[in-house]
């Protein structure tokens, strides 16, 4: 790390509370902040590492129409999952707050305040769309047209998925109303705006400066690139919304400030409220306003308008005060996508796996380890569940895990469990000392430059170079044939382990904490330093304690459970979150139609049809003839006798040349699968089903 900085601000990412984490997220941000922030704790740097939850914003109000519950509700919910679930993962946050805190509120209407205050915001009259019905104007995920750009039938109203172009939501063509359905009107209404493109030039400067500093990663300096190319534009921080920090600001009180305004300041609250967590009120200055201190803001790839652009144009918009400076991030080494078995992750296809759900499976350690190997650092990359497993596997079992035991065995075995003496040292003993001493600095490296894939390719090549050592060396013959040297191989081995212990730390924290405990070092391994992983630091006779099993295989039944639950589990769900539910209709248009409850009385299928089946029912006193498109799904006889609801005033039409006097109701997910709704309770045919 360069000399001028004396203490390290790391922040992740703010996940929104909204949603579970899923592999993705941890491959594009929290993996790696994590490895960083164990790196240099060992580094014995003075470091925060903070994080939250992200608990604003229009999807999560849109979440809590959809399950009729509160906001609150929603995010109190994510929250407590999230935070678990990166606990179980061994995220090893100082602090992990939230953005509906007081605490939060406070921070954030302060800086609004202040830049308010010193006419850096300004105010606009825009026009927007406005939804009638629901007497509401419809900020970003509340209304859904077609993009002017491409096309795209599903745009958001701030920005297209498919093309990525943000837009003014009166662009959209055709807008309708995500909660009715309505078509908007368009009407005029006030927001606060922030100038950024008056910040475009420091910006540019900003980013050229830190990037020669620290070395930005390709991929963010091209994204930057290309917003500085279109144009910075202004942008609303305020939205007609309820949920929200309060715009402190008269004659805005029904209006609250944009989502992405707060989120980025809950970095600052969180450290805040860790300083005070600590019984230091005011140790959070040190990180966020004090020259000397580097920062690093780490996320995935779309976030970085908001990381390299918006937030630091916030920041330099207050130190223009002339008040406390903020430090600017140093660096944000975002990544790229990672996909799940060939596929984009997707929350609304159901695509992926969950961060919660993998756990229930499999511990962390080999997930980090995989994931570490497949940083989307550069570009797109793909997890595999056979990777995963060949990786635990072939990599940290047969290869760290067997080092580690059979070195254990042999001191046991041959030693009595201590550490033996180091004797005279022999040409293959000097060169694997050698490779040994250089190693940690090596990943250390890597870690500062942020090659998380690098550094961690060169841990595993340690423990490869310690089998060969041991191979090379072979103690089984020098046992009987040279004892001293015996020893000293099994001396360095030992203190190859250590260092192992060290180095791995930062990826697979408690594989390391089982090695340290077999070593039996009474000090933590927190407390060791990343540089002593490069000496020989185990005293000679010093006693260790049984080995323990370091890493446990995983067999195919396993991967094979999880291909399982993967294909069972999210279908049901899919259809919810992929069909949209048509446009409110009123109860008298309801009533018009007639549901009557129906029992079969035969059933077969029509002639030269693959799909279709003739049902003969019963209505009441009635008797009809339906054909309906379900015999892929049904054989005839498993119908007969069931009680059915039909549509019972539908015109009667022609289907494959037969008559249907009415249609049968049945449910549908979206891979195709189709179950008849029947009634379980014997009531009469022909009674109203409503
Ligand atoms: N919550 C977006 C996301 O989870 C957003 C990040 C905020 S960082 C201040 O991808
Ligand atoms: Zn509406």
């Amino acid at each position: 790390m360069n000399s001028k900085f004396k203490r390290i601000l790391v922040t992740a990412a703010l996940p929104y509370a909204n949603g579970v984490i899923h592999l993705g997220h941890l491959a594009g941000a929290y993996l790696p902040a994590d490895i960083y922030a164990r790196y240099q704790r060992l580094k014995k740097r003075d470091i925060v590492f903070i994080c939250g939850s992200d608990e604003h914003g229009v999807a999560i109000t849109v979440t809590a129409e959809k399950e009729k519950i509160t906001p609150k509700a929603v995010v109190d919910r994510y929250h407590a999952l999230n935070k678990t679930a990166f606990e179980n993962f061994g995220m090893s946050f100082d602090n992990y707050s939230r953005t509906s805190l007081p605490l939060h509120y406070e921070v954030t209407q302060e800086f609004f305040r202040e830049l308010h205050r010193r006419k850096i915001l300004r105010e606009k009259e825009e026009k927007q769309l406005y939804c009638e019905k629901d007497k509401m104007f419809l900020a970003d995920r509340y209304v859904e047209g077609t993009c002017p750009n491409c096309k795209y039938t599903q745009a958001r109203g701030d920005q297209c998925e498919n093309c990525g172009t943000w837009l003014n939501q009166v662009e959209l063509i055709d807008p309708k109303c995500k909660i009715c359905g309505a078509m908007p009107i368009v009407k005029a209404t006030s927001h606060w705006y922030f100038p950024l493109g008056e910040f475009q030039t420091r910006l540019q400067s900003y980013i050229a400066e830190r990037s020669k500093r620290d070395g930005w990663k390709e991929n963010v300096l091209r994204y930057c690139e290309s917003w500085f190319k279109e144009g910075l534009q202004d942008r609303a921080v305020t939205r007609d919304l309820s949920w929200g920090v309060p715009v402190p600001v008269a004659g805005y009180e029904k209006k609250v400030i944009y989502v992405w305004f707060d989120a980025v300041l809950g970095y600052i609250s969180s450290t805040k409220e860790w300083a005070a967590r600590q019984g230091n009120p005011a140790a959070w200055k040190n990180y966020w306003q004090q020259e000397d201190t580097k920062y690093v803001a780490f996320i995935g790839k779309d976030n970085v308008v908001f990381h390299c652009i918006v937030f630091p144009a916030m920041l330099m918009g207050w130190n223009d005060g002339g008040k406390e400076q903020y430090v600017l991030p140093e660096n944000v080494p975002a990544n790229e996508f990672l996909n799940f078995e060939g596929q984009k992750f997707s929350k609304s296809r159901g695509w992926g796996i969950d961060l919660q759900d993998f756990l229930r499976f499999f511990p962390a350690d080999p997930l980090r380890y995989t994931l570490a190997f497949n940083l989307p650092e550069s570009r797109d990359s793909d997890f595999y569940l056979k990777d995963f497993q060949a990786r635990a596997n072939n990599e940290l079992a047969d290869i760290l895990g067997n080092f580690v035991n059979r070195t254990v065995a042999f001191t046991e075995k041959n030693f009595g469990g201590k550490v033996p003496k180091l004797g005279a040292l022999e040409k293959i003993d000097k060169e694997m000392i050698a490779f040994l001493k250089e190693t940690p600095a090596k990943i250390g490296d890597f870690y500062e430059r942020y090659k998380f894939r690098d550094g961690v390719v060169e841990s595993m090549n340690l423990a490869r170079a310690a089998n060969k050592y041991f191979n090379d060396s072979e103690p089984w013959k020098t046992s009987k044939s040279n004892p001293d040297q015996c020893a000293t191989t099994l001396h360095i081995c030992l203190q190859i382990v250590r260092s192992l212990a060290v180095v791995f730390q930062p990826v697979t924290p408690a594989i390391s904490e089982r090695m340290w405990k077999t070593l039996n070092i009474t000090t933590a391994l927190q407390e060791e330093s990343w540089d002593s992983a490069g000496t020989l630091k185990l005293t000679e006779s010093h006693i260790l304690n049984k080995p323990e099993i370091l890493v446990t295989k995983i067999e195919d039944k396993q991967i094979e459970d999880v291909i399982q639950a993967l294909s069972d589990a999210p279908a049901p769900q899919k259809l919810q979150q992929t069909t949209e539910i048509k446009p409110m209709i009123a109860l008298d248009d309801f009533k018009k139609i007639d549901l009557r409850l129906a029992r079969v009385i035969a059933a077969e299928k029509v002639p030269k049809s693959e799909k279709l089946l003739r049902l003969q029912v019963e209505i009441g006193s009635e008797k009809r003839q339906i054909v309906a498109g379900i015999a892929q799904h049904y054989q005839p006889e498993q119908l007969v006798g069931k009680l059915i609801v039909v549509v019972a005033n539908l015109q009667s039409a022609k289907l494959m040349g037969q008559e249907s006097q009415g249609m049968l109701l049945a449910a549908n997910d979206d891979n195709g699968k189709l179950s008849v709704v029947t009634i379980l309770d014997d009531l009469p045919t022909g009674s109203i089903v409503r």
